[in-house]
């Protein structure tokens, strides 16, 4: 045990384990960081952290850690690599991104990234812009693109549960954020509120801790979240237990909403989502009853094809109880004084970029602004809309995070020319042609949450110096765009666009790191002076422009994701683990200790009717492909429902090379069919089956 006298405290705040927020004390000796704790001063956290915060610098020291640039000498995924400097690097990057911009085209080079880390995301966005690319492609048709962009179509803004006033009443829709504390909602100012008394829905098909906390506990079927809420309208519409004033001069569409809910009874939603229709009656008047109300919705929402429809009910439901932008319910959080995004990024640089972008072409959602995976891959390997022949990835490990493994495996084999930038060699960074060591969390100046819609900014000072030859992606970045774009664009210094983002504020970075974040004006209720920023000025429950966009005007509920039948007979879904990020960090051994291998979750009665032991290796198998993981049973979970654990890989050879097969939960999904408006594909509610193996 360190003596705390020796070490030097210093603040930041966490990134880089979950979306951040944490405010830490990080106490430093010797250059090396001893001991985190969380900041009772945190604005988010209020002294918090959790185990992946309280483990987050032992990865700086890892021996795995990329230390140096490498040139691919053999084969691509042969595991055979050279030394080479970084000037070397950059060079040999910015020559065949040209190369390809010149015979295909700029959009012929995807730039790809993860869930967003911190500032470098937005800096990707800018080189594609001035490079004249329109495809960067992300995660978000899984990750809260469907819940921002149904949102800013229905209501003009991303409704965001606001925990920092009192709810009478919070719903954890499918959110588990004890364990996930997803986009800085983190669970310390919800634990709070329930300690006061605040009532609590969950909506989950595990009983998680909140669930047993819960005062109800809403058990559905995987992947029928659109059924559900439907199920809630149609009691608080047909019961006349909404917000009569609210919808008489806010919303549009709503005698339209109502007709057609009318057939979503809660009997007939039950029998699709297994929960007693008695319970959708309580939680309709619980939601109606209890004001203001705060939806927390997760990403399971966004699992699967139908998350237009879920994302769609949800925010109908927010609206007809008056829960829109009212302290303690669904908000429009306000941004600080800060560069604009669009600016930010050069978005005018860039006009024809809405009817280039890749998904543009498959009848994407308007707005959305990243490349679905799916339609990525496709432009890899079939061409279609076009070609796409390069990838610069950063900050992600699709071979583990993209649906459908095998198909991310082929579109990568296919690729002219990849360039990744890691922390250590994963099964991605494996196929690249270049691969550059990156800075990370700890190691240099950042700001976290810029982007969000959270309406914050988060100071992340540098706390240590990152090795030697380890930069940050916003210093690669930088630097690259100087070599493939005008350089004027660009800074001598990469931190000067730490002080970009601060302009308008008037802060220096190190102005900004005094005060620790900078947070929007705190405001509700604007539409009462100048309406919704939606084409009626109203809430469009039924969407008025839905014709022209080619999209379903009122959410409904079409059948469940994926069938099962007599092959087939459960349902997967997932939850993420407490321990990992993702597919990150399996090589931060003090992580690794905690949670040894992937696990799938099992009722009692379903394992011992296929005479499967806890702790045995079972075969979890869905239409798409099969993996292994060990049985954990539970009676947390419904007898029908399956559980596996995701992103797990292994290195194999003294990490030459990677099994991305065996335990991969994205063995088992597909992405040849996808939602139309996000191009997601279903990662939840499939059908499978289970063996030993
Ligand atoms: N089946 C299934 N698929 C899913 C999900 C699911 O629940 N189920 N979840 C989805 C969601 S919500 C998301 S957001 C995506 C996430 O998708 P990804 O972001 O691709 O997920 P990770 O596996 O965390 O990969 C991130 C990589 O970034 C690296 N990294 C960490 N810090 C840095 C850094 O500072 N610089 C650089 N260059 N690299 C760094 C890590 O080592 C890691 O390999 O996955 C989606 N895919
Ligand atoms: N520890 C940890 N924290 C993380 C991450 C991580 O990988 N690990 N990832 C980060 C990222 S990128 C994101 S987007 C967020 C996601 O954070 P969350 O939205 O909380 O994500 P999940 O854990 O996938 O799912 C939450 C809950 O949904 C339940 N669930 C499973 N299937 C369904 C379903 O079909 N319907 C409903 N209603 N519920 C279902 C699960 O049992 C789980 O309790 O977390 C962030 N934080
Ligand atoms: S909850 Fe997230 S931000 Fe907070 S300590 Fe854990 S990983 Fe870091
Ligand atoms: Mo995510």
């Amino acid at each position: 045990m360190k003596n705390k006298e020796d070490l030097k405290w210093l603040k930041t705040h966490c990134g880089r384990m979950d979306h951040g927020g944490c405010g830490l004390l990080v106490g430093v000796k010797d250059g090396k960081i001893a001991r985190i704790k969380g900041d009772r001063q945190g604005f988010l956290n209020e002294g918090y952290v959790c185990i992946k915060g309280l483990n987050s610098a032992i990865k700086l020291d890892s021996p795995l850690r990329l230390k140096h640039p490498l040139k691919r000498t053999g084969a691509r995924g042969q595991g055979r690599w050279q030394e080479i400097s970084w000037q070397e690097a950059l060079g040999l990057i910015a020559d065949n991104l040209c190369r390809i911009r010149d015979s295909h085209g700029a959009r012929a080079v995807a730039f790809c990234q993860g869930m967003p880390k911190g500032l470098e995301h937005f800096v990707l966005i800018r080189l594609a812009n001035i490079f004249g690319s329109p495809n960067v492609v992300a995660s978000q048709d899984v990750c809260h693109a469907p819940r921002e962009i149904s949102g800013v179509h229905t209501c003009g803004f991303y409704p965001v549960a606001d925990f920092h006033h009192r709810s009478e009443l919070v719903v954890l829709w499918g959110s588990n954020i004890t364990e996930t504390n997803e986009e800085g909602e983190i669970c310390s100012l919800l634990l709070r509120q329930l300690r006061q008394g605040t009532k609590l829905v969950v909506v989950d098909p595990r009983k998680t801790a909140l669930a047993e906390k819960a005062d109800l506990w809403l058990q559905l079927r995987p992947g029928t979240d659109h059924g559900l809420a439907l199920g809630i309208l149609n009691v608080i519409l047909d019961g006349n237990l909404y917000d009569e004033q609210f919808v008489g001069n806010w919303t549009h569409g709503f005698e339209e909403l109502k007709d057609h809910v009318a057939s979503f009874t809660p009997e007939a939603m039950s029998k699709a989502t297994w929960v007693e229709a008695e319970k959708i009656r309580l939680a309709a008047r619980m939601m109606s009853d209890l004001s203001p109300m705060a939806i927390q919705w997760g990403n399971p929402i966004e699992h699967t094809e139908k998350t237009f429809h879920a994302s769609r009910a949800l925010i109908c439901i927010m609206a007809v109880t008056g829960n829109l932008d009212v302290p303690g319910g669904n908000v429009r959080a306000r941004e600080p004084n800060i560069t604009a995004l669009g600016k930010f990024v050069r978005a005018d640089l860039i006009p024809h970029k809405r009817k280039e972008m890749i998904h543009a072409y498959h009848g994407a959602i308007p707005r959305l602004m990243t490349v679905p995976p799916a339609y990525f891959r496709r432009a890899v390997l079939d061409e279609d809309p076009y070609p796409v022949k390069a990838a610069y990835i950063q900050c992600a490990n699709p071979m583990l995070s993209y649906a459908e493994s095998q198909m991310t495996h082929e579109a990568f084999m296919k690729l002219d020319f990849i360039a990744v930038s890691e922390l250590v060699m994963t099964p991605t960074a494996s196929l690249a042609d270049v691969v550059l060591p990156a800075a990370t969390q700890f190691e240099f100046n950042d700001i976290g949450h810029y982007g969000l819609g959270h309406g914050i900014i988060l100071a992340r000072p540098k706390i240590v110096e990152p090795p030697a030859q380890c930069w940050p992606d916003m210093k690669i970045l930088n630097e690259l765009g100087k070599l493939i774009t005008d350089p004027t664009l660009w800074f001598d210094d990469y931190e000067d666009l730490l002080d970009l983002v601060l302009e308008p504020s008037g802060l220096s970075y190190e102005q900004f790191v005094e005060k620790g974040y900078l947070k929007g004006q705190e405001r509700f209720k604007d539409y009462l002076e100048s309406g919704f920023k939606t084409p009626t000025g109203k809430v469009e429950l039924r969407l008025t422009r839905a014709d022209q966009m080619g999209l379903p005007p009122l959410p409904t509920f079409d059948g469940l994701p994926d069938d099962t039948d007599d092959e087939y007979p459960l349902v997967l879904t997932s939850a993420k683990s407490p321990n990992y990020l993702h597919s990150s960090y399996r090589w931060v051994e003090s992580l690794r200790k905690r949670e040894p291998g992937p696990f799938a979750l099992i009722h009692p009665e379903t394992a011992g009717r296929y005479g499967i032991k806890e702790g045995q290796e079972v075969r979890v198998e869905t239409r798409w492909g099969s993996v292994r993981q060990k049985a954990r049973l539970t009676e947390s979970v419904h007898e029908r429902v399956v559980y596996v654990s995701h992103g797990w890989w292994l290195a194999k050879n003294g990490n030459s090379s990677f099994d991305w097969k065996s335990h991969n939960d994205n063995m088992l999904t597909s992405a040849q069919r996808v939602g139309r408006e996000f191009g997601t594909p279903n990662l939840k509610g499939i059908a499978c089956r289970i063996r030993p193996t």
